[in-house]
């Protein structure tokens, strides 16, 4: 074999050990191959990775970081690189932890497998690298859903979700990524695998490592497969975009849909720059006859049509109906939803975006509103600011376009203001690289002590995602 001729170059050395684990092919050393996977999908995040590899069972993964330990590199876990908070790419060169070169980044895109939905139970088996939008076909095909969806669905992986407990476009309905997790199948950073497939609804049986392993942002260890709670598929689903005044009214169009109409799963806010810019970007009609300062969609989804509730309450509401726009099927449906999905993509469009993905009590979102803007125009004067998101569970996205990449400023005013009003610093997105610096305004210093003494505990040598959380 070449490489055994390589010399002394530990990267090689680590190539070679790697590849009798995973097959050469599976381990990535060539820059332009492995350019990909060493920045994020905003290009705010990123930085060199030693070699990727890709393992193809969790006895493969479990030898990879066996290879890792033994030689001290540690290890970045990636899935579809949909990341929004940096937690999935090496950390850029000058900013490695003292003692600790380029990481190796372990993608489980080739953890691939999906196994039969499990009908009775309503449940399935997804390896960590099977796409949102595979598991949510599986669930169809068995007349069953599942309860987590988000915009980056073609993308995002299984294990990414686990990893992040991922929120997006249900939450109000069905909760975030956790309460869909029964269990988990991971390798911890000692080599050893950790599996609860089994699906036990209850299993009161101590620790339960599975639910630590969600949202721990590879920092616990590499999750490969999860076993997933579905959902009752409705058979009826219908989609309303709202034109309104402001913030404040949308909170009082969610507040009568949750009482009057059943099965409320997504209410969603953007403005109208936003509108602006999604529309000149996507080559998108205006959505309704007239501009409106805010927009809400709502989407109501059951076993029955919700048509008839969702038109009478909006009716008592009175709405006009150049403020309304309503869909049935399914293409009509991802018309009006394309106007809140392609936010991201639209930002992106403008530069490298300031992401900030807060939470708020719900009551204090119109009061935030106001309050940010002023904010984000002081410390980053000029910038364009794009505000949108999942109003029915307090979560605003503040993305911020003009400040450099590692200028954070106004990240820091953000934070601050989220925090002084009883908000959260990541409702879905995590902590990741981007706000781990913010940490501590979010825990307390028992909190953190713990959180640290955890981390210590089951990964003593820092080798799992290095600089991310923690
Ligand atoms: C969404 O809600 C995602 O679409 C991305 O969480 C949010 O781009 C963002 O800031
Ligand atoms: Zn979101």
């Amino acid at each position: 074999m070449r490489a055994e001729h390589q010399g002394d170059d530990p990267a090689a050395a680590v190539a070679r050990e790697l590849a009798e684990v995973v097959g050469a092919e599976h381990v990535l050393a060539d820059p332009d191959v492995r350019a990909p996977f060493e920045r994020d999908w905003t290009g705010r995040f990123g930085g060199p990775a030693m070699l990727v590899v890709r393992p193809k069972s969790t006895a493969e993964v479990a030898a990879v970081v066996g290879v890792c330990a033994a030689r001290g590199v540690p290890l970045v876990t990636q899935g579809g690189n949909t990341g929004l908070v940096g937690g999935a790419v090496p950390a850029p060169a000058d900013r490695s932890r003292a003692g600790t070169g380029a990481p190796i980044v372990v993608s489980t895109v080739r953890l691939d497998g999906l196994e039969p939905v499990d009908t009775v139970a309503a449940q399935v088996t997804a390896g960590a690298g099977v796409t949102l939008a595979r598991v949510q076909a599986a669930a169809a095909a068995a007349s069953l859903a599942f309860g987590v969806d988000v915009a980056a669905r073609d993308s995002a992986t299984v294990g990414g979700m686990v990893a992040t407990n991922a929120g997006g476009l249900h939450v109000l309905r069905h909760g975030a990524m956790r309460a869909q997790v029964l269990g988990v199948e991971a390798v911890l950073a000692d080599g050893s695998v950790v599996s609860r497939l089994s699906g036990l609804v209850k299993d009161n049986t101590g620790y339960d490592l599975s639910q630590l392993l969600v949202g721990s942002e590879g920092t616990l260890g590499i999750v490969t497969a999860a076993r997933l709670r579905l959902v009752p598929a409705p058979a009826e689903t219908v989609v309303a975009l709202l034109g309104l005044p402001g913030t404040a009214q949308a909170l009082a169009v969610v507040d009568t849909l949750r009482r009057k109409v059943e099965g409320l799963q997504a209410a969603e806010l953007f403005f109208a720059g936003g509108l602006d810019l999604v529309r000149s970007h996507a080559g998108l009609p205006a959505p309704l006859p007239r501009a409106w300062p805010a927009y809400l969609v709502v989407e109501c989804a059951g076993l029955h049509d919700p048509s008839g509730p969702l038109a009478d309450a909006l009716e008592g509401l009175g709405l006009p109906d150049e403020a309304t726009a309503v869909a049935f099927d399914a293409p009509s449906r991802a018309r009006l939803w394309a106007y809140r999905e392609r936010h991201t993509e639209a930002i992106s469009s403008l530069g490298v975006p300031h992401k900030l993905d807060v939470t708020l009590p719900q009551g204090r979102l119109a009061e935030f509103e106001a309050a940010v803007r002023r904010a984000v125009e002081e410390a980053a004067p000029g910038s364009t600011l794009v505000l949108f998101g999942h109003v029915g569970d307090g979560n605003f996205h503040v993305n911020v376009v003009g400040p450099g990449p590692d200028d954070d400023a106004v990240d820091d005013a953000v934070l601050r203001l989220v925090t002084a009003m009883d908000g959260s610093i990541s409702a879905e997105h995590g902590i990741g690289r981007a706000k781990m610096r913010w940490l501590p305004l979010a825990r307390s210093a028992a909190e953190l002590s713990a959180m640290r003494r955890l981390k210590a505990a089951l990964d003593p040598s820092g080798l799992l995602n290095p600089g991310v959380l923690l």
